[in-house]
């Protein structure tokens, strides 16, 4: 009975061990090696479920046409001029806001030309904060077994105090889902030194023909943050780019211009996933996705981090700011 008693134990033990593991040695190095990695099968087939019903929730319930100022989601481009930054965008990060696709609108009349739930292209900013089935997945509760949950994979990736900024549900709508250019998360969630990370989940199978990910490997470790997406000053509202003058990598010797490795310049390599798949994207790592041709649309929920410990600036310019509560932690009180 006794000995019956320890090996239970042991095996909880173990279990609790691999459980807070977050990532194994082979992800890690992975991660480490390519600037990305995709875990497999992360959210049960009901968790996808849940977070599904919730999206269409929010579109029936939560917005309304009626009264919504028409903001359209855009890039925005090199210059960050046109990248969507009106008062409805600016003021999203502490609520549950959603912008539309570029595609929906009829170029003739301005108009548009498709119904609610097939014209969204993000739902943000704040989902993970508002929304309890979102909450839920960002404390990975209720979802067995427990696999690369957010605070556990943090942990591995060597977070001090990471805090969740922001989250958002993406869209690749049927036939208009927008591309997105080459980027670098750290360029629009900058801290001094970079340290975001961009957990994305699939919701939705995301292939090749409806405008899954791709990334170009490695490219976390040479290619700098050498601009910023800033709030413009002076009340008019709007953001643009500005040149980075902070620390345009994390810290530590496996970062630089000189780190790069020529064979591989320029492949992209395209990321497929399963509903429930989770891709995780190093803040500096050059990442892009093609727009939607298709008739099948891929509903996508990703959230950010980033370091919120002592030694990492987070800047009063950036286009998003903190609520009054400060950005959402997510390792759990008393941790
Ligand atoms: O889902 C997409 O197509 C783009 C998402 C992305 O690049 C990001 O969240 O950084």
């Amino acid at each position: 009975m006794y000995s019956a008693c320890l090996a239970v134990l042991f095996l909880k033990t173990m279990s609790t061990a691999r459980q807070d593991q977050g990532l194994t040695a082979a992800q890690l190095e992975a991660f480490d090696r390519d600037g990305y990695i995709i875990v497999p099968s992360v959210l049960p087939p009901a968790t996808v479920e849940s977070l599904l019903v919730e999206t269409r929730r929010l579109l029936d319930e939560e917005l309304s046409l009626d009264d919504h100022p028409m903001t359209r989601f855009s890039t925005g481009g090199a210059t960050g001029e046109d990248h969507v930054g009106d008062a409805y965008f600016l003021e999203s990060g502490d609520k549950i806001r959603f912008f539309l696709e570029e595609d929906a609108f009829d170029p003739a009349t301005g108009l548009l030309a498709k119904p609610k739930h097939r014209a969204v292209n993000k739902i943000g900013h704040y989902l993970h904060a508002l929304s309890p089935p979102f909450t839920a997945l960002l404390n990975h509760e209720g979802s067995a077994p427990p696999k690369a949950r957010p605070a556990a994979v943090a942990r591995a990736l060597g977070f001090r105090d990471p805090r969740c900024l922001q989250s958002m549900v993406i869209f690749k709508q049927p036939e208009i889902g927008g591309a997105v250019p080459p980027h670098q998360d750290s360029t629009f969630l900058y801290t001094n030194p970079p340290s975001a990370v961009g957990f994305w989940y699939a919701l939705e199978d995301a292939t090749l023909a409806n405008g899954c990910l791709s990334f170009l490997p490695g490219s976390h470790r040479w290619a700098p943050i050498t601009h910023r997406l800033v709030r413009k000053t002076g009340g008019a509202g709007g953001t643009k780019m500005v040149s980075n003058d902070g620390a345009r990598f994390p810290e530590g010797a496996e970062y630089g211009e000189d780190k790069k490795s020529e064979p591989e310049q320029g492949q992209y390599v395209p990321g497929e996933v399963k509903a429930g798949d989770l891709v995780l994207i190093h803040g500096n790592l050059l990442h892009k996705s093609e727009k939607n041709l298709s008739q099948k649309g891929r509903i996508i929920y990703t959230f950010h981090i980033i370091e919120g410990g002592e030694g990492s600036v987070y800047d009063g310019r950036n286009w998003l700011q903190p609520p009054e509560q400060g950005f959402t932690k997510v390792y759990p009180p008393g941790v």
